[in-house]
């Protein structure tokens, strides 16, 4: 016992600063930019701590109050993962006037993370959120080439929840 003591001392002494520096939580944020001139603008933050805590905080404004609005992070398959971005106007296929959440496809990719719970936004429009997921290790990476969507428009008077009002790609903060 007295040896197992003395190496660890030993050992911890060494080992415990290259651990915490191992450790550094990786912070991501993202530019949150309206999309189908919804308004919507925001800022999100997300941290991974310990490789296997993902957490993520968003404020935004400018969405249509009392609805839900479900919001993801979006990503093109690996391997190789291809960089995720926001779609440009020239996604309109059908020149409707509005990207749909399928012609947004080609550019962010498919839902990989559905950032539950999709809480109701505030009267004023005004949406604040944070959670944490626990992650398998490396899940969701590489982060810096993926998106955040937020979504839910009424277009022609109708509700639409999947249409996105905002995006911005995840990008790694030094
Ligand atoms: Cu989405």
């Amino acid at each position: 016992m007295k040896n197992l003591a003395y190496i660890f001392m030993i050992f911890g002494a060494v080992f415990l600063p290259l651990t915490a520096a191992a450790d550094e939580p990786n912070e991501y944020m993202v530019n949150l930019e309206s999309l189908n001139d919804s308004g919507v603008t925001g800022t999100a933050w997300i941290t991974v701590t310990d490789g296997k805590y993902l957490t993520v905080e968003i404020e935004a404004t400018g969405f249509e109050a009392g609805k839900l609005h479900p919001q993801h992070i979006h990503g093109l398959q690996k391997p190789p993962a291809k960089n995720s971005t926001c779609p440009t106007p020239e996604a309109d296929a059908d020149g409707d006037g509005i990207v749909s959440v399928g012609e947004g496809l080609p550019y962010y990719g498919p839902i990989i993370l559905p950032l539950m719970p999709f809480d109701l936004v505030e009267d004023d429009g005004s949406l604040s959120y944070y959670a944490t997921f626990t992650i398998r290790p490396n899940e969701f990476q590489p982060l810096h080439k993926r998106t955040v969507v937020l979504h839910g428009l009424t277009i022609d008077g109708t509700y639409v929840p999947s249409t996105p009002v905002a995006c911005g790609e995840i990008f790694e903060v030094e």
